[in-house]
């Protein structure tokens, strides 16, 4: 793929680097995106799952759910997006990675500034005592919601459901890196979702180089500076292959 000089030189004078990212990275996981053409929302409704009240109507349901994701990605791992994006510490001081994912697979891939806007899917809370049971911890089996040993109350994601507030110092620290950072990524991702959608925004506002990897346009196109179209799995790798040429 052939890169705008523009683009190049940025990426060679640049010193902080922030990763802005969505469903569309962990695509190629095998990992279905929200609002794709086979996303989630177009055969489930999200105020149906991914609200605290459906939590309360349904918990099994909404239990279950989660647990197929929790299955999907476990059977899955980090694909050559999350790897190049983890690669760039190596070449840069400065990268940080802020998603809207619940999928851990930045970590996985070795990542090592993650900001979690909307959670861990792999993290759990007791909804009346807030005790923590986190997967490390604690095993799940069987398909109805647990109870928490401390209290009895139910346990549930510890994910960010719509209405939600988002944990205030991730946000602040990702809103933070993005504005001081000279290159924000915004990668797979429609940027559709608020308040995470800001940050892309505000990082632009900010100064910093915006550049949009997608396999088609969407709502922060016209905002970008540089729109690389294709899939995440296949343009990452050739920026670090920039990356290595001239660092
Ligand atoms: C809140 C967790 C305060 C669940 C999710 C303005 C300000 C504040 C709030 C709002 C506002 N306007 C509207 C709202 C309300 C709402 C909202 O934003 N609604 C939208 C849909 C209109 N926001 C909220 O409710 C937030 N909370 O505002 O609290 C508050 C409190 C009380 C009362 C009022 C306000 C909470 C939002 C978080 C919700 N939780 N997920 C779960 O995961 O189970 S959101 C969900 O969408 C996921 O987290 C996901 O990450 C996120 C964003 O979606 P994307 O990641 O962008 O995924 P999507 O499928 O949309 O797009 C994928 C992209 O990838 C596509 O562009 C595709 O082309 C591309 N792609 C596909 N394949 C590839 C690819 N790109 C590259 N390579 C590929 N291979
Ligand atoms: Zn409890």
């Amino acid at each position: 793929m052939l890169f705008d000089n523009d683009f190049l030189d940025q990426l060679r004078k640049a010193k902080s680097i922030v990763f802005f990212t969505g469903a569309g990275i962990s695509a190629e996981s095998g990992i279905p995106t929200f609002r794709g053409k086979d996303g989630i929302w177009n055969k489930l409704k999200p105020e149906e799952l991914a609200n605290f009240n459906a939590f309360l109507k349904n918990p099994d349901m909404v239990w279950e759910w989660y647990q197929h994701r929790k299955t999907i990605i476990n059977e899955t791992g980090p694909n050559p997006a999350h790897v190049a994006i983890a690669e760039f510490e190596k070449y840069y001081n400065d990268v940080t990675v802020v998603t809207q994912n619940v999928d851990n697979l930045h970590h996985r891939a070795g990542s090592t500034h993650v900001f979690e806007l909307h959670g861990n899917i792999e993290k759990n809370y007791c909804i009346d005592c807030l005790e923590r049971f986190d997967d490390t911890t604690f095993e799940m089996t069987g398909k109805t919601v647990p109870h928490c040993d401390k209290c009895g109350g139910l346990i549930r994601p510890d994910i960010v459901w719509f209405g939600e507030f988002l944990p205030q110092d991730v946000f602040a620290k990702g809103e933070q890196k993005a504005e001081n950072s000279d290159i924000c990524f915004v990668v797979g991702t429609s940027a559709v979702v608020y308040p995470a959608a800001y940050i892309p925004l505000g990082a632009k506002r900010a100064g910093s180089f915006l550049v949009e990897v997608n396999i088609e346009p969407t709502e922060i196109s016209s905002t970008v500076d540089y729109s690389l179209f294709g899939k995440a799995g296949e343009i990452m790798p050739q920026i670090l292959e920039q990356v290595k040429l001239f660092i």
